[in-house]
């Protein structure tokens, strides 16, 4: 183990603080907690998928942006599955389709999802933090804010174990997409750990990619904050002026 602050770790000890992190990762918060204990509302449900919709359609485009920042084929052609896997390669329906299959499942129409307007400031500003250190960051510090993909099989799992039995009031026909994560983020989170390890090597770099992981997490947890000021504590922006949703539309 390496002693002083600042030195840099070995390749397994930089792997174990990566993974430590997982202690901070968004299955812990009291939103998901109530999600697979079956404490959630059908409005908590279908608020989430809503809102979780701008974060899926947003993959694609934070994907794209690290392809359009590597200058290596090889790391391309490895990353380009994950645009494919969520936009779909023209025979196999995407993510964002099976997301909309899980939306129409838990009672919301396509519609009302696809324009958005359910979609929260918080979540809105969450996501676009994300999309946007991807494409000013360089190609391997946004590989490495995938990583939280290390602890997502558990949480997919966790809702396929847990929601039937909770919520049999949702059309299992929407599960398909938790099924589908649980294979892809495995295969993913390979590669962008590979790109990780390989990349970040002095004690300085080891923190600074920590710090980037610290980061994304921050953006899940946010995310579900902003879910829960609204659909829990039921005080989502401007409700002591009107009770219509005022948000502003996508304007990145
Ligand atoms: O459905 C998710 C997904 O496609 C991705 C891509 C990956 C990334 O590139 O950051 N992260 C991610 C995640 C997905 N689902 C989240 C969930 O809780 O359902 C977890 C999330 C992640 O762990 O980053």
């Amino acid at each position: 183990m390496s002693t002083g602050i600042g030195e840099a770790m070995n390749r397994t000890e930089f792997e174990q603080a990566l993974r430590a992190k997982g202690q901070y990762y968004h299955i812990h918060h009291p939103y998901h907690q109530a999600m697979y204990s079956g404490q959630c509302s059908p409005d908590q449900i279908r608020g989430w998928v809503a809102n979780r919709y701008y974060y899926q359609v947003n993959i694609p485009r934070k994907d794209a942006a690290i392809m359009a920042n590597c200058p290596d084929a090889s790391v391309r052609r490895l990353w380009l599955q994950r645009v494919l896997d969520h936009d779909g390669d023209g025979h196999e329906d995407g993510g964002i389709e099976a997301w909309l299959a899980l939306a129409e499942a838990v009672g919301l129409s396509r519609e009302e999802v696809v324009d958005q307007r359910h979609v929260l400031p918080g979540v809105r500003f969450a996501v676009d933090a994300y999309l946007n250190f991807a494409r000013r960051a360089s190609w391997q510090e946004a590989a490495c804010s995938s990583l939280t993909e290390l602890f997502a099989p558990e949480i997919h799992q966790s809702r396929l174990q847990s929601w039937p039995t909770h919520y049999p009031w949702i059309d299992p026909q929407g599960y398909s997409y938790f099924r589908k994560r649980l294979s892809e983020a495995r295969r993913d989170v390979e590669h962008g750990l590979a790109i990780t390890l390989d990349h970040f090597h002095t004690g300085q770099e080891q923190a600074r990619a920590l710090d980037i992981l610290q980061f994304k997490l921050d953006i899940l947890w946010s995310l579900l904050d902003a879910l829960t000021m609204a659909y829990v504590h039921q005080t989502p922006p401007y409700h002591t002026v009107t009770d219509q949703q005022v948000y502003h539309r996508g304007l990145s």
